[in-house]
């Protein structure tokens, strides 16, 4: 299945709720108020949130003004364009240039990011890299476990230490350990936190210092993993709200579910011919 279809079956419950919404009022009828008003409506439905909705409708109109569109069906080849620009805000594959190179993988409790891990491992092993994962989550003896799995099934190999271990020394060991073995990607898992819990924020602080001063000149990537709903209108919001590039999107729970970004890919799943 390609990225395409794999991306339609994710927003399967989007395609779903937008079909009796979004398709109707895209076909037949001219761009009045009256047709922005329930584009609006429906973009809010499929999670773009109020202000991304509101601001996507707006430049819908400011172009269907400026270029003289008429018909719905203009219109809604515009508002994919208008959409695919608000998730084009930079480089969305991982840049990963020096050896070793650093993915330091963050976000709140339960997001999936240590299944991310696994499937960004899996995909790098298969392209011939030598992967390393970190188990910066020493929070609970089941996350490193957890990870121990991913490694097996991805052929990674893991540093990891005991319960409660300070996650910023696992991570020092993990980097000597990929020293030593010409490791091409250490791949950081750590535990779930909130951004207001201080002490928390701290030990990704002191993690971020030890990355940076033991591999100075290595290329690093984080990557934030948000909380998906099935609507896939979100990644519009965030992307909207944080003006971060996407990266990748999970479809699934299984190694081969994480698709690489591509904005224009994404809107034509989302809003259908
Ligand atoms: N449907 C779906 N489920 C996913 C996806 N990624 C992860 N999950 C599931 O979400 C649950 C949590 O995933 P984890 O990877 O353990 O999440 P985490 O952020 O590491 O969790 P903590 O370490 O506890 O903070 C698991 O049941 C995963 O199988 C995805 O892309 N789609
Ligand atoms: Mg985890």
């Amino acid at each position: 299945m390609g990225f395409f279809d794999k991306i339609k079956e994710g927003l399967a419950k989007t395609k779903k709720a937008l079909a009796n919404t979004l398709d109707a009022i895209f076909i037949g009828g001219e761009l009045d108020d009256d047709f922005y008003e329930e584009l609006t409506d429906c973009l809010i439905l499929a999670d773009l949130g109020v202000a991304t909705a509101t601001k996507a409708v707006e430049r819908l109109r400011m172009v269907a003004r400026e270029k003289r569109l008429q018909t719905t069906e203009e219109g809604r080849e515009q508002l994919k364009q208008i959409l695919a620009e608000m998730l084009d805000l930079g480089d969305t594959e991982l840049q990963l240039k020096t050896k070793p190179s650093v993915v330091l993988v963050i976000g709140v409790n339960g997001v999936g990011k240590t299944t991310t891990i696994g499937k960004i491992a899996t995909r790098m092993v298969k392209e011939g890299k030598k992967v390393l994962l970190v188990a910066g989550d020493t929070f609970r003896a089941a996350a490193a476990d957890q990870l121990e799995i991913w490694a097996e099934r991805s052929g990674a190999s893991i540093v990891r230490q005991h319960e409660g271990a300070d996650p910023a020394s696992v991570v020092y060991d993990g980097i000597q350990s990929a020293k030593a073995k010409d490791v091409d990607v250490i791949l950081i898992d750590t535990a779930g936190r909130l951004h207001n819990k201080q002490n928390l924020m701290n030990e990704l602080n002191k993690i971020s210092r030890v990355v940076n001063r033991e591999l100075p000149d290595a290329a690093k990537e984080v990557l934030l993993v948000l909380d998906g709903t099935a609507k896939g209108g979100i990644v519009i919001a965030v992307s909207d709200a944080l003006k971060v590039p996407v990266k990748f999107v999970g479809v699934g729970e299984q190694a081969e579910d994480l698709m690489p970004f591509v904005a224009k890919d994404f809107v034509d799943a989302l809003i259908e011919d």
